[in-house]
């Protein structure tokens, strides 16, 4: 169905940063309960297979705009730079007769703020850097300021403010990239008594002892029973607690500290979920707008005794995507189809009646709208391209990766690169293999790549992978 100019949709986009599909009741969270999202996805529809293509904020948030992998637009770690020689969606919708507008977290340049461009956004105000949780400093085309309150509500004010401002026959995208629930989780206070410490159920996974994985997964600086900085966890150990010996109840006391913090900051964005919801019934908008929930990427909830991102691990690579749009989407769709941050910007502008090919040539995305609608085309892609870039990175350590992931396994390539971010060359990473049964084996607690009842599965997605990577011509690593 073709989009007339006279009834094209509105955008409204909610990014957030870190948040777990499995932290969102409507994804079967163990965890929490967040009303407003569910209210979200059953409007419209819940994608079970949503990946990010590498799972860290910066890269995510250049795919998401520009419908391409980190070695076209530049974004393959948070110390990259966008290379704005290629196009993105707000600019194709502006230069279309959108109103586009973006409030919160940038975060595109992490060393020196690198803001919005006015060809992409009639109006724009974003946090330095990560930005923080109370009173924040925000920076808009008028200068820097600090803004009383809290971020999350903040954000929300600001984009409820900027739409009531709209008047006019023209359609807006509005673009809402709240910081929670980022590290270090700042709750806000009438959040307090949520999730209380021992009430929190724990994963599967919480004592994974990596017994078949590569070394990456061993030497990562990622676990939550050694590795969360004090700003994090604002509370001290008890000294019995120390030592390899207690690590089991060391691994309990920082996990029910740890998803207490988070969960609580995910409260927040579930109330301003709500608030944009009810906003736009108001004003009568919520008919032929889409509403877009969704997170640059996964994040381990002690899934693994981790916290943090950067594996192609299930928890890390999925992103929660729900879309509402009454006009055209039926309420309760649910797909399990792969789609990836890359296919967003394609999306959203097919849906504006605009043609991706035509004004986004450089996207390597397709459009999922067919699937919104309940239809899946026979070419559908059964595979996702995935690649880690950031590797042996200061703070965390995981090595750079790539793999691929089909709707029944996963391949995953650790490859050597010898050198730190730091640029340190004594140290040695020897490249390595994992692959998964997804099916068998959902946890992924089971490395079956060198188990020879496997190697003809293995062959095949060996060949997956260099597809992929001859398809988005991204260049195998070779030592
Ligand atoms: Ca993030």
């Amino acid at each position: 169905m073709s989009v007339s100019r006279e009834s094209r949709p509105n955008i409204v986009l909610i990014l957030t940063d870190d948040h777990a599909a499995h932290a969102i009741s409507c994804y079967g969270s163990k965890v929490n309960h967040t009303p407003h999202m569910d209210r979200l996805a059953a409007r419209g529809a819940r994608l079970d297979s949503c990946f990010c293509t590498n799972s860290i904020c910066s890269p995510s948030r250049a795919s998401i705009l520009s419908g391409t992998y980190g070695h076209v637009n530049g974004v393959t770690s948070i110390y990259s730079h966008i290379d704005y020689r290629v196009p993105n969606f707000p600019q194709v919708l502006r230069e279309s007769g959108y109103r586009t507008a973006l409030f919160g977290k940038w975060h595109l340049g992490e060393t020196e703020p690198h803001l919005p461009r006015s060809e992409d956004f009639d109006a724009w105000q974003v946090f330095p850097g990560q930005g923080q949780y109370n009173d924040p400093v925000m920076i808009s085309p008028d200068g820097e300021t600090t803004v009383p309150g809290y971020a999350t509500d903040i954000v929300t004010d600001l984009s409820l403010d900027w739409l009531d401002e709209q008047s006019g026959s023209d359609p807006f995208c509005l673009m809402i990239h709240h910081k929670a629930p980022h590290r270090p989780w700042v709750p806000h206070p009438k959040h307090r008594d949520l999730y209380p410490v021992g009430s929190i159920a724990e994963p599967d996974t919480l004592f994974d002892d990596y017994a078949t994985r590569s070394d990456a997964a061993s030497v990562a600086n990622m676990r939550i029973s050694d590795d969360l900085p004090d700003r994090d966890i604002r509370e001290e150990m008890p000294p019995e607690l120390a030592g390899e010996e207690n690590r089991e109840a060391r691994t309990r006391w920082f996990y029910q500290r740890y998803l207490r913090e988070y969960l609580q900051t995910v409260q927040s964005v579930d109330d301003n979920v709500g608030r944009v919801l009810d906003h736009l019934d108001e004003r009568g908008l919520a008919d032929n707008t889409i509403v877009v929930y969704t997170s640059d990427q996964g994040f381990f909830l002690g899934d693994h005794g981790w916290y943090d991102k950067r594996f192609i691990y299930e928890e890390s690579l999925q992103m929660p995507l729900m879309i509402a749009w009454p006009d055209r989407i039926a309420p309760g769709t649910v797909t399990d189809e792969i789609v990836t941050n890359i296919d967003f910007a394609a999306t959203f502008l097919e849906a504006c009646g605009i043609d991706p090919g035509d004004e986004l040539p450089t996207g390597q995305g397709r459009s999922f709208l067919p699937l919104l609608e309940g239809e899946t085309p026979e070419d559908w892609p059964e595979s996702m391209y995935y690649r880690y870039w950031e590797h042996d990175d200061p703070n965390h350590h995981v090595w750079a990766h790539y793999g691929v992931r089909t709707k029944t396994h996963k391949l995953v390539y650790f490859y050597a690169d010898g050198l730190g971010t730091d640029g340190s060359s004594d140290k040695t990473f020897p490249p390595a293999w994992e692959m998964y049964d997804l099916v068998a084996d959902p946890n992924e607690l089971t490395n079956i790549a060198d188990d020879p009842a496997h190697a003809e599965t293995r062959a095949e997605l060996e060949r997956e992978l260099a597809r992929l990577q001859e398809q988005y011509q991204d260049a195998p690593y070779v030592g």
